[in-house]
């Protein structure tokens, strides 16, 4: 069995190209899981790749490195379950230090069962982009260093989002790159085609293996902080009307959520939500950069009107959890009316606990 472990900071685009990779690896004859890893224990990721007919399986409530155990009882649970042929583990994408917490003890504690443990770490191009052009990235210092952090752990990172770099910019960006970033293996993609995801695949198949990594040196005091700036907050909605307009309800309170973030210039890490009414679902994600009103208008027509919207929502904002939640009370609040009943089950908001591994290999 081999094991992709998939790093790099939310809203990267890791559950996107994971789904596609898991496409074409079951078209191939393979089996396939995934395991998903968030601090919260509603998630959109996974309700998503159980959409996908995707078999996943969750390390919930904190990260793969604080959570070791629970994350090899999933293994387990995976091996005895479907025997899968490849194992991908999406790990939180506020954590880092994985090749000393995950890497290191998967090799030792489970070397026999594997074939290949490998390492990909995702990166938003736009945001690379900023930061080899000096630019400072929209979070604070301490979160930036996990960013980068990330980075500087793994050999194989997947720029990820190149579709949405100007091909004239893309020559002087990886010219940048090699520059500043000697010895890393770069992948271009676009994890929304197949052919760029395939690009991935050949590479884990052939070089994948992650048993050169060296751990990071790293600053845990300052990692800590960098993690408990950002605000965690996962509940789930059930909108009820009586004249079809619950998806206008629904699609009222996204716009209206991103609008108040912007306008309180909070950034966010990722906003998901998870939509489901008529008996159809949808992801829609908002990350650091991205521009939200496209994608809220082609919900209208995918949905239609409705009586009843449920909605999961996962929000990493950076900001103090109060705040956030304080900002969706409101956006509901404007919503209830005698003919709108909106109610709220499995709300927690949250900011990371300090980072504390299980394990951790340095040698
Ligand atoms: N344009 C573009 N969008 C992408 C790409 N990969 C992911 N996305 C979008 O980025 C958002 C976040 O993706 P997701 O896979 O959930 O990120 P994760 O937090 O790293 O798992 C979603 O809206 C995806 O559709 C890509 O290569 N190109
Ligand atoms: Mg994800």
């Amino acid at each position: 069995m081999k094991m992709h472990l998939v790093g790099g900071f939310l809203g990267s685009g890791k559950t996107t190209a994971i789904a596609v990779a898991c496409q074409q690896l079951t078209q191939q004859g393979l089996k396939v899981g995934v395991i998903t890893n968030d601090q919260g224990q509603y998630l959109v990721d996974s309700e998503f790749l159980s959409a996908e007919g995707i078999s996943s399986a969750q390390v919930a409530g904190g990260c793969f490195c604080c959570n070791y155990d629970q994350l090899d009882e999933q293994i387990q649970r995976m091996t005895a379950g479907i025997s899968p042929d490849v194992i991908f583990a999406e790990s939180v994408g506020s954590c880092t230090d994985l090749v000393a917490t995950v890497l290191k003890p998967l090799r030792k504690f489970r070397q026999e069962k594997m074939e290949a443990v490998t390492l990909s770490c995702f990166v938003d191009a736009r945001m690379l982009m900023m930061h080899t052009n000096d630019r400072r990235l929209p979070f604070s210092a301490d979160t930036t260093y996990i960013w980068e952090k990330q980075i500087e752990e793994a050999r194989l990172i997947v720029v990820n989002k190149i579709d949405l770099i100007s091909p004239a910019d893309l020559p002087a960006f990886k010219q940048a790159l090699t520059a500043k970033y000697p010895g890393k293996k770069f992948l271009f993609q676009n994890s929304l085609d197949e052919g760029s995801v395939r690009g991935w695949l050949n590479e884990l198949e052939a070089n994948g293996d992650s048993n050169k990594l060296t751990p990071l040196d790293i600053d845990y005091a300052k990692y800590g902080k960098g993690e408990a700036e950002l605000a965690w907050l996962d509940e789930q909605i059930t909108i009820k009307t009586s004249h079809g307009t619950a998806t206008k309800v629904a699609i009222d309170f996204i716009e209206g959520l991103t609008s108040s973030i912007k306008r309180q210039q909070l950034t966010i890490g990722h906003l998901k939500l998870m939509i489901t009414s008529n008996g159809r679902q949808r992801k829609i994600s908002f990350t650091t950069v991205s521009s939200p009103a496209a994608e809220t208008n082609e919900l209208r027509t995918f949905f239609g009107q409705s009586n009843e919207v449920q909605l999961t929502v996962n929000a990493r904002v950076q900001t103090a959890p109060e705040v956030l939640r304080g900002l969706l009370e409101v956006e509901l609040g404007l919503l209830r009316t005698v003919d709108t009943i909106i109610s709220e089950e499995n709300i927690v908001f949250f900011q990371p606990g300090f980072p504390t591994p299980t394990h951790r290999i340095l040698s």
